[in-house]
């Protein structure tokens, strides 16, 4: 058995164990007055391959906008990572972005690629790939709930820690939620850490609301996919054709909320336990927090890169979303999160378009 799997199979999370914390966050969240599921529950392999569907609409601008970012900065991005870097990427999914980051490290520079992510068979599929891709890569895959815990190989030859956290993945958690996990990754980068944070901006909500509502409906299938999940996983019996995927920009908190909506009055059951929904009631399955740059200059629309000595901030703003490198120390007041930007006076004005 070589390093790599050894690492990997001690995942935390055996399959049983896995439907069990489903099990007991669905009784939680269904059971509760306002009925919620956490979005990392859209993530089993379908849900995997789903959100990997999203990311090539037309409408979702995010990914494009920030892989474009990324190929256009790669190597300003890593330039100040110092000459050992291990790159440790939460919720890492298929990885795509990272590849052009991992490449420009170069085997020299890249001591290995630590991919953690809820959906273990994904995972595994994703460090596959990698493998083959780049031939030189130590991939590293850690199958875990990052909200749990961020689970790290040993650091054999001294690496620099960077965790690697793009895609506004950031945006599904509550500022105080999002605050706290980039903290926490922040002490797991260590004294010379570095966390790089990709998050999405707030602009006119006619193009968020396209981004969540497609014209093709995979984003709706995304949603669904958890009460598929349930079916599949959680022996209930919902009949998917009676809820409907609802996803709106709420503007108070610049967040898109998505929701499942009962159809009708109705009972479920899950794993033998009932749930009752009326008509119209709703399961929210998701928050996308959406952010402002903290400089006043929220109007430039075009490409506008920032270079500063380590120690400060990096930030590349392309059209529709942002790109933040932010050095360890500076993470008690993470760039994209600081109250007065996420509830900034500017909420309407700062929004700008795409084009
Ligand atoms: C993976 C959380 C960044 O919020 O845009 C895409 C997930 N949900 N379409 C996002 C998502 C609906 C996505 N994140």
């Amino acid at each position: 058995m070589t390093s790599q799997e050894a690492f990997e199979s001690r995942g935390p999370s055996s399959a049983g164990s896995a439907r069990q914390r489903f099990l007991v966050d669905v009784i939680e969240g269904l059971g509760a007055p306002r009925k919620t599921l956490s979005p990392k529950w859209f993530y089993d392999r379908a849900g995997s391959l789903l959100f990997d569907a999203i990311c090539e609409l037309p409408e979702y601008y995010v990914t494009r906008t920030e892989l474009g970012i990324v190929k256009s900065h790669a190597r300003e991005i890593v330039a100040h990572w110092g000459d050992r870097v291990r790159l440790v990427e939460p919720g890492a999914g298929s990885s795509t972005k990272t590849t052009l980051l991992l490449e420009e490290l170069g085997p020299t520079r890249c001591s290995a690629y630590v991919p953690v992510d809820i959906a273990r068979e994904h995972l595994a599929a994703t460090a596959a790939r990698l493998r083959t891709e780049i031939e030189w890569l130590r991939v590293l895959s850690a199958a875990a709930d990052f909200t749990v815990e961020l689970p790290l190989p040993p650091n054999d030859d001294n690496a620099r820690t960077v965790v690697y956290f793009p895609g506004s993945t950031i945006g599904n958690f509550e500022p105080h939620d999002a605050e706290r996990l980039l903290a926490r990754f922040g002490r797991a980068a260590g004294k010379n850490g570095l966390v790089v944070l990709g998050v999405d901006l707030k602009k006119d909500p006619a193009i968020l609301h396209a981004a969540y509502n497609d014209a093709q409906g995979v984003t709706g299938q995304f949603n669904k996919n958890v009460l598929a999940r349930m079916n599949r996983e959680l022996d209930a019996n919902i009949d998917l054709g009676s809820f409907a995927h609802y996803a709106f920009y709420e503007p108070t908190h610049g967040r898109i909320e998505m929701h499942l909506v009962s159809r009708k009055r109705q009972m479920i059951t899950i794993a033998g336990r009932r749930f009752h929904f009326r008509e119209g009631e709703s399961i929210r399955t998701e928050y996308s927090y959406k952010y402002d740059l903290p400089r006043s200059n929220t109007s430039r629309a075009r490409l506008a890169f920032r270079w500063s000595t380590p120690g400060s901030t990096t930030t590349s703003t392309s059209r529709s979303s942002s790109f933040a490198c932010t050095e360890l120390p500076r993470l008690r007041r993470p760039l994209a999160l600081s109250k007065s930007v996420a509830y900034g006076k500017r909420r309407f004005s700062s929004m700008h378009r795409t084009e």
